[in-house]
């Protein structure tokens, strides 16, 4: 399969919004996120604040002292859809082939496009400037064979970078690849290949799917064919979601419910920043947790015709819990939506769930 694919990617996105807004913010280190407070997260800073350590998700009040100058504003959403309007505009100039996979980010099929005189890397340019012009924040591209690739290139020249990997280049590039630069690869999962002696994706290959699977589960066959460059997923213009959730394998299980109540924040976090990607007008239908206990059997448990609220999640978590006296190695909460959108939903973060953050089955 021959294909041309683009990831494009804001840089700091919410950040460069706000400084495109207020350009006095371009010289200060910048976070968009909630006050220190009122125990608020960062979403995201820009590059000045990165180099003091400041990163997304990150507790406010943690941030403040890892940068003591951070100037830190509330996020603007509307304003952030906005731009992703026009950010979608944009790519739609070029291909209808496209792939949201949240407000600032994106897969591009360009393969059949008429742009560019066939060359994928000018249309990536050509993209880059149009978004510099209409929205003034500026968008790295990543251009490959496969959304994998892409949206490696993506990231390796950010911020305002280009890079192009062109088939015959792709087994090259992946041979010296640390293994947690794969999507899905957090520290846990990394922490086990390196102590498998994998640090890269040549060293990946020397292991069979079927021994990968013994460790990694479903994730292992799937690691496998990525350090050989196979990615077989398609661009997806839409899908029909019938719900949003998030989920995350804790690096040592978690005991007692104490422990359990206290991820609720972070993942609830997590879950809104998805929420937010929604139409405005999307309905929700129930709430629900997800436990995974230390045998690794799963229980959910849902409730019908909540809004999502952390007192609704407590208490289904209380009783999930209860439903087995073991440790609990993996935490989900997220909602069902009323009816089923047909939304430009995040199909690299359900093929890589967030479980994959330590890529645990
Ligand atoms: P990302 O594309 O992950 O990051 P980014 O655009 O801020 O920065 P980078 O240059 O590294 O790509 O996220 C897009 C937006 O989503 C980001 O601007 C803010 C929001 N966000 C959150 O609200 N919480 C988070 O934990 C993350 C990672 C992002």
């Amino acid at each position: 399969m021959n294909r041309k694919i683009i990831h494009c990617d804001a840089d700091c996105f919410y950040a460069a919004i706000e400084m495109r807004d207020n350009p006095a913010l371009r010289e200060l280190p910048l976070a968009v996120g909630g006050r220190s407070d009122r125990r608020g997260v960062i979403a995201t800073c820009n590059y000045l604040a990165r180099s003091f350590g400041v990163r997304s998700a990150m507790a406010t009040a943690t941030a403040k002292r890892l940068c003591p100058d951070l100037r830190v504003v509330a996020p603007d959403m509307a304003k952030y859809r906005a731009a992703s309007v026009t950010m979608r505009e944009t790519f739609l100039k070029f291909t209808e082939l496209i792939e949201p996979l949240s407000l600032d980010e994106a897969y591009l099929d360009v393969t059949d496009s008429p742009f560019g005189g066939g060359s994928a890397t000018k249309i990536a340019q050509q993209i880059r400037a149009d978004i510099v012009e209409s929205l003034g924040i500026t968008v790295s591209a990543g251009v490959s064979n496969t959304k994998f690739m892409a949206k490696i290139a993506s990231d390796w020249n950010k911020p305002n970078g280009l890079c192009v990997i062109p088939p015959d280049q792709v087994d090259q590039f992946l041979l010296s690849l640390p293994v947690n630069k794969i999507h899905g690869v957090g520290k846990v999962t990394a922490a086990k290949l390196n102590q498998m002696g994998i640090h890269t994706c040549a060293e990946l290959r020397l292991r069979t799917p079927e021994e990968l699977q013994i460790t990694f589960g479903k994730f292992g066959p799937r690691l496998f064919e990525l350090a050989h460059g196979i990615d077989p997923r398609p661009v997806t213009v839409s899908r029909q979601r019938k719900s949003i959730s998030t989920e995350n394998t804790f690096s040592s299980d978690l005991i007692g419910i104490e422990q359990c109540l206290a991820q609720l924040e972070s993942l609830m976090t997590n879950l809104q920043r998805r929420l937010d990607t929604l139409p405005s007008d999307a309905k929700y239908k129930n709430a629900f947790v997800k436990v995974k206990f230390s045998d690794f059997s799963t229980t959910t448990l849902e409730r019908a015709g909540t809004t999502p609220s952390l007192v609704v999640f407590q208490q289904l978590l209380i009783d999930a819990i209860a439903r087995k006296p073991l440790p609990v190695r993996l935490l989900g909460v997220g909602v069902r939506l009323h009816t089923a959108l047909s939304c430009d939903g995040d199909s690299q973060l359900e093929l890589f769930p967030e479980s994959t953050i330590s890529g645990l089955p």
